[in-house]
């Protein structure tokens, strides 16, 4: 079930607004259909216009916006969790405020803990009062496992996220306040420093049987900045250094094998910053993998 989400409110760059069409230009619907799955494209969505909203911290830039996009991706992918697999188009990474939202309904309702993959050279872990930046597409970690801030602004999640259930990988910028709640929340997070120490196959390894022990489900949040910008160019927040054309492809096979996979962002893609449409394709081929595209076949439970 393909969702757009042409949000851009969440970062200062222009352009974000036109990732959904350029994964629909790439292909996404048809690459899906060639593997044998049933691919129903919602479309965009678009939220209603909502009054301006101030904050203590005046850095803070779009509130209403953030927070009309996270109630409108709370119940669509709430209902689309419940017909099939939601895999949102976005736009920035703020979505995945109304994405987790969503999710979190869901698996509460099926009585199932929600683990969540961000993978990222961000944690996006800044409150509304720690971010310098005030671009809302550096809160939504810190929202969805619940840090404090965020209550009588955005909706409440069914329940927060158990920062033991979260594992991101790829990350290599963090700000000093992102750098404090790291250390106390309990959030693993594989910097690139572990990623080149241990693999990305080890450490992925490690959480999928968690994930797998607790009978979770998984939602992936896959921010364009996780890859190097040398494969991956159009992103408004490129970070040298980052996962590889094979290692992305490696995450996104074990992802398919492990069979855990409940939902999906796809974020932060920024045509206008694009190279004729190379990073899109690349998006596309990378959620191909984790459908099941193989070069052989293998046994299912090869990780
Ligand atoms: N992303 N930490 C920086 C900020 O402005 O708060 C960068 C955020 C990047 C957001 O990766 O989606
Ligand atoms: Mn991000
Ligand atoms: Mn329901
Ligand atoms: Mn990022």
């Amino acid at each position: 079930m393909l969702l757009g989400a042409p949000v851009q409110e969440g970062t200062r760059r222009l352009g974000c607004d036109m990732g959904p069409s350029a994964f629909r230009a790439a292909g996404i619907v048809g690459t899906l259909r060639e593997l044998g799955h049933d691919v129903i494209d919602r479309g965009n969505l678009a939220p209603v216009a909502a009054p301006a909203r101030a904050h203590s911290n005046p850095a803070v830039r779009s509130l209403a916006e953030v927070v009309a996009w996270t109630e409108l991706l709370g119940e669509a992918v709430h209902g689309a969790a419940g017909e099939g697999m939601p895999i949102t188009l976005g736009g920035d990474h703020s979505l995945a405020a109304g994405t987790l939202t969503g999710m979190s309904r869901h698996a509460t309702e099926l009585g199932r803990p929600l683990f969540v993959l961000w993978l990222d050279a961000h944690p996006d872990l800044h409150t509304l009062d720690s971010t310098e930046s005030g671009n809302l597409h550096g809160v939504p970690m810190a929202y969805a496992t619940g840090q404090p801030g965020f209550e009588g602004i955005f909706p409440p999640l069914a329940a927060p996220l158990d920062p033991s259930r979260v594992c991101m990988m790829g990350i290599r910028s963090v700000d000093p306040a992102e750098r404090r709640t790291v250390a106390a929340s309990g959030i693993t997070v594989h910097d690139m420093r572990a990623i080149d120490e241990f693999g990305f196959a080890a450490l992925l390894r490690t959480f999928l049987h968690q994930v797998e022990a607790e009978s979770g489900l998984l939602h992936v949040s896959l921010d364009v900045d996780f890859l190097d910008p040398d494969i991956a160019p159009g992103v408004g927040t490129t970070v040298p250094g980052g996962a590889t054309f094979r290692e992305a492809h490696l995450v996104m096979e074990m992802l398919h094998e492990c069979g855990l996979v409940s939902s999906i962002d796809l974020v932060e893609l920024n045509p206008f910053l694009d190279d004729r449409g190379r990073t899109a394709r690349l998006m596309v081929d990378l959620v191909a993998s984790l459908m099941g595209r193989r070069v052989l076949d293998r046994p299912t439970r090869s990780y």
